[in-house]
């Protein structure tokens, strides 16, 4: 990927818009295998910890059957749903790219899947952290349309040079968010409910910071992408998320200008703290 998030052309192979067949006749037993392990260990551990629409999704997608989900079987029920497809990419695609997609109602999604030695991380999205952790939240109307909007304003942003800013928005709802229900704190983060031990650490682990999500706040906040995160900002539900993010951002960006980013276990004046954590899993050195 190009430094300036423009896109240099697709790998060969590869349509103009990066796009490839799923190939969904040419996954090998074992790769199927590696899918079946992951979405089982995964939905027994979710009930009581992903949130009501993220779980509503997974059954609406019926995703188990007999191992990796063909894509034109998801698009029937998806499109009905929301009007969104799942499209197959290589893996990560450049920032223009991907917006142009999910502006579209199109969600970009890895066709391979991890090695059996990498059930618990891996660097670049693969199948299951793509559909199993982004599409069953598609399902719900309002998170459909706040993930259009987020491509929308993905393109607006790179105009505007702010893709920093916008990029951590995604980061700590679409990909890292949690949810305060009447039922508990829930997680919706596709980072997280694709992640056996971060579905764990998210919710009960007393070292990660648990803020009250604020716009600004959530957009000055740097993110590790390396290991389990430092702080988590929590939203009431999917509605009030679309309704702060429904608006111009070019007045955020013009401030976050002028004022300097926040560190990833820093708590600031303003915040609305409901766990103030003791960092000792990163403090003890963390993954290694
Ligand atoms: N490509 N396939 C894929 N998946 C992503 O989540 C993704 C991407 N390209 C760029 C990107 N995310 C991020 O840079 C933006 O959300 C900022
Ligand atoms: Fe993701």
């Amino acid at each position: 990927m190009s430094g300036d998030g423009l896109s240099n052309g697709p790998p060969p192979g590869a349509r103009p818009d990066w796009t490839i067949d799923q190939g969904w006749e040419t996954y090998t037993q074992a790769e199927h295998d590696v899918w079946i392990t992951l979405y089982e260990r995964q939905t027994d551990m979710l009930h009581g910890r992903a949130c009501d629409e993220f779980m509503r999704g997974l059954d609406a997608l019926d995703l188990h059957r007999s191992g990796i989900p063909d894509f034109a079987r998801i698009n029937e029920e998806l499109k009905r749903l929301t009007g969104w497809t799942v499209v197959a990419v290589p893996g990560l695609v450049p920032d223009d790219v991907f917006f142009d997609h999910l502006a579209n109602r199109r969600f970009p999604a890895g066709q391979f899947i991890r090695k059996p030695h990498e059930l618990d991380y891996l660097q670049e999205p693969d199948i299951f952290h793509d559909v199993f952790g982004h599409v069953p939240m598609l399902t719900d109307p309002v998170f459909a349309d706040y993930m259009q909007a987020y491509g929308e304003g993905g393109r607006r942003a790179l105009g505007l040079g702010r893709l920093a800013n916008l990029a951590r928005l995604y980061w700590y709802t679409v990909e890292f968010g949690l949810m305060n229900t009447p039922a508990g704190l829930r997680i919706y983060g596709a980072g997280i409910v694709s992640s056996r031990t971060e579905s764990i650490f998210a919710l009960d682990d007393p070292s990660p910071n648990r803020i009250g999500f604020d716009l600004e706040r959530v957009m000055r906040t740097l993110y590790r992408i390396d290991d389990f995160q430092q702080v988590y900002f929590v939203i009431d539900s999917i509605q009030t998320l679309q309704e702060v993010t429904l608006r111009d951002f070019g007045a955020i960006y013009e401030r976050l200008a002028s004022v300097s980013d926040i560190g990833v276990a820093e708590i600031v004046p303003g915040d609305a703290v409901l766990t103030r954590g003791t960092q000792a899993y990163a403090t003890a050195g963390g993954r290694l």
